[in-house]
């Protein structure tokens, strides 16, 4: 019988391309990379790579060409809303959000304009690559505008006269800032995310998603979580762990030589902050280590 294999569609090149490729390699899978392959077969892990443009990643996956894929909330709402009844196109569910590709998709009006709330858009024309959900937000505002659909460099239509406003990703804001536009109303955030057709699949196939979601947490929750060592004296144990972030049972262990002090070692499940070194070293810890982890199975 052949070996049950699943298929994966990430962007080709692009914004998220890069973190899609890493986030797989942390999970240990190991593929011959070559973009200018559609498909690229992974060697120690049943999954065939499909690199695509991100825009065609919810249809391949809605239509089972893949079986899961890493997309942006935005293409995946702005591809597949038509599809669903409400916000989350239904024939398609979310996995796992990703925690890269942070942008939001706001409406931005030229400096020079004095906005008044998104009534006064009534009758302009906004510039957008995102005529749906743009589109189904201003007709649940109430709000009447010509939109102008655009697929790229929107943010100079403005400028252009082929529109009064626009609606863009924005992360740090420095295009809209270059081009003289300030953002005014944030209509949706968005993340990486990994989805997968609503439709159950035969058992091999979902053992293989699942074992791929398994690893996909352990790296989540360890890219999230640090390990913090340190030195301190018996008595203040109590006084450390308390100061400790949301830590269960840290390790106390005794140090050769040392019958007064020990070392402490934790896993923090989130970053552990510069105020927090300082208030371990009030309490009396000694040669405090934070590092990185890379793997965590629980
Ligand atoms: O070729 P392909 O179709 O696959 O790629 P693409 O050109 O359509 O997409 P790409 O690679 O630009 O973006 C892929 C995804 O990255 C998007 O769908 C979002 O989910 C996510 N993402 C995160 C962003 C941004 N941040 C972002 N800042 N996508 C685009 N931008 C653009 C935005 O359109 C604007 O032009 O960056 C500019 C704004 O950035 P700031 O930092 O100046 O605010
Ligand atoms: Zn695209």
């Amino acid at each position: 019988m052949s070996e049950t294999r699943i298929r994966m569609a990430i962007q080709k090149s692009g914004r998220l391309n890069q973190r899609s490729v890493s986030l797989l390699e942390k999970c240990g899978i190991d593929f011959p990379w070559r973009q200018n392959m559609l498909l690229n077969r992974c060697r120690d892990f049943p999954l065939d790579l499909m690199l695509v443009r991100d825009d065609d990643i919810p249809e391949y996956v809605r239509t089972g060409v893949c079986d899961i894929g890493i997309v942006g909330q935005n293409v995946l709402e702005e591809k597949l809303s038509g599809h669903g009844h409400g916000e989350a196109p239904a024939e398609v569910a979310v996995l796992r959000e990703l925690g890269f590709g942070h942008c939001r998709l706001s409406i931005a009006v030229p400096k020079d304009r004095d906005y008044g709330g998104l009534e006064t858009l009534n009758g302009t024309r906004i510039a957008t690559s995102y005529p749906v959900i743009l589109g189904r937000f201003l007709r649940a505002s109430d709000v009447s505008v010509d939109i102008v659909e655009l697929s790229g460099s929107v943010e100079i239509a403005p400028a252009l006269k082929v529109a009064d406003a626009i609606c863009d990703l924005v992360s740090s804001g420095s295009t809209l800032q270059s081009n003289g536009l300030e953002e005014v109303e944030t209509i949706l955030t968005s993340q990486a995310v990994l989805i997968r057709a609503r439709n159950g699949a035969p058992s091999a196939t979902e053992e293989i998603i699942d074992r791929l979601s398994r690893r996909i947490d352990g790296v989540l929750r360890a890219g999230k979580s640090k390990y913090i060592m340190m030195n301190a004296p018996a008595s203040r144990v109590d006084d450390i762990c308390e100061i400790l972030p949301g830590m269960e049972s840290p390790s106390v262990v005794p140090l050769v030589g040392q019958r007064d002090r020990v070392a402490i070692h934790a896993v923090a499940p989130e970053d552990v902050f510069w105020d927090t070194m300082d208030r371990l070293k009030a309490a009396g810890a000694a040669s405090i280590l934070v590092v990185p982890i890379e793997k965590i199975i629980a």
